[in-house]
């Protein structure tokens, strides 16, 4: 596989479904080390993922994400004639079975065709607040390849802060009237999206009654937000086709990305903390210290995307000299 990297990326890059859902299935292996490696050493020899923007969609079961997601991949096709973007699809895992329980892909019909349209459906494993181990290289990997790339995860706690970890951009889709911002506010997380959902408005009073009731609830809130200001509130129906093409504007007019590197380092602190705990994360903490990984830190943004690997083996072998 890792001798065909190279032919494969070519039809990625062109959009080729087959050869991106190749490249993932091997990204998500279980040792998949030399692989990603290779990988990303040949992207960045290519081009930067610095450009493209990656946008979390979490909401409670059911307050539409699919659906807007579809709905967005439609009004994309016009308004973005130059443009790619990819959906990962998170599902909860099943409690007795460990696999996927949605059944989304029947719900949501997507321009499934189009080569600037990729849609992926991941398993979450629960012990990992819902997220795939593997869905931040998944990620990584798809940013080089498309402009957008939209993360769907069901929001039950801890979600939302690994889905924005790995977001340029998060939004929380809520229901009119659901109660969700009493919810949001208890398991207290306000400051985390960049921005709010309302979907399913699809009469107008409901609508506005939401939207009230939201933005007081931020207003009162406002003085812990993150920069003192209010989060956008978007209004949408996807029955009625109302507010999700200035939602995808919006989108498309953000520009703000998140630093790659602490995303990176991040990453990699929580990986170590899930394979080795404290302990692990400790080790981490003190080789970085000693200006071992420091370089790390340093490196511009190109040459920093291909060393997660670089750190990755670096912490490994300093994990396991401890453990002789
Ligand atoms: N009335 C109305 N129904 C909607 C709207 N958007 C989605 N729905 C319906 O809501 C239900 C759930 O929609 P999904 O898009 O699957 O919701 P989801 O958030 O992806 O759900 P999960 O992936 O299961 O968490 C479906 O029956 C949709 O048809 C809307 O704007 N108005
Ligand atoms: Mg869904």
């Amino acid at each position: 596989m890792i001798d065909q990297i190279s032919s494969i990326l070519n039809d990625a890059y062109l959009g080729e479904k087959y050869q991106i859902a190749t490249i993932i299935s091997e990204i998500e292996r279980n040792d998949n080390y030399n692989f990603r490696f290779a990988l990303f050493e040949e992207l960045n020899k290519r081009g930067t993922d610095s450009t493209a923007l990656s946008i979390g969609m979490t909401g409670t079961p059911g307050a539409g994400k699919s659906s807007l997601l579809g709905e967005i991949c439609k009004i994309f096709l016009e308004l973005a004639p130059n443009k790619k973007m990819a959906i990962v699809a998170i599902d909860p895992s099943s409690n007795i079975s460990g696999g996927s329980i949605l059944g989304d892909r029947t719900r949501v019909t997507l321009p499934r065709r189009d080569n600037r349209i990729f849609f992926r459906s991941q398993p979450s494993q629960l012990e990992l607040g819902g997220l795939n181990p593997y869905t931040y290289h998944v990620i990584r990997f798809l940013r080089y390849i498309f402009d957008y790339v939209f993360i769907e995860t069901v929001g039950i706690g801890q979600n939302e802060i690994s889905v924005s970890l790995i977001s340029d951009l998060s939004f929380l889709v809520m229901q009119p009237l659901g109660g969700h911002q009493v919810q949001f506010m208890k398991s207290g997380i306000m400051e985390v999206p960049d921005a709010f959902i309302i979907n399913k408005c699809d009469e107008e009073s409901l609508a506005n009654s939401s939207f009230h009731m939201l933005e007081s609830t931020l207003t009162f809130l406002k003085d812990i937000l993150p920069d003192q200001t209010l989060p956008p509130i978007f209004k949408t129906s996807v029955v009625k086709h109302i507010g999700t093409k200035e939602l995808l504007e919006y989108i498309l007019a953000f520009h703000k990305k998140k630093d790659r590197t602490l995303e990176a380092r991040l990453q990699l602190e929580k990986w170590i903390e899930s394979e080795y705990g404290n302990w692990g994360k400790r080790i981490l903490a003190e080789s970085r210290m000693r200006g071992k990984l420091a370089r790390y830190t340093q490196k511009n943004e190109l040459e920093m995307n291909l060393s997660y690997e670089f750190l990755e083996k670096e912490a490994l072998e300093k994990i396991k000299s401890h453990l002789k």
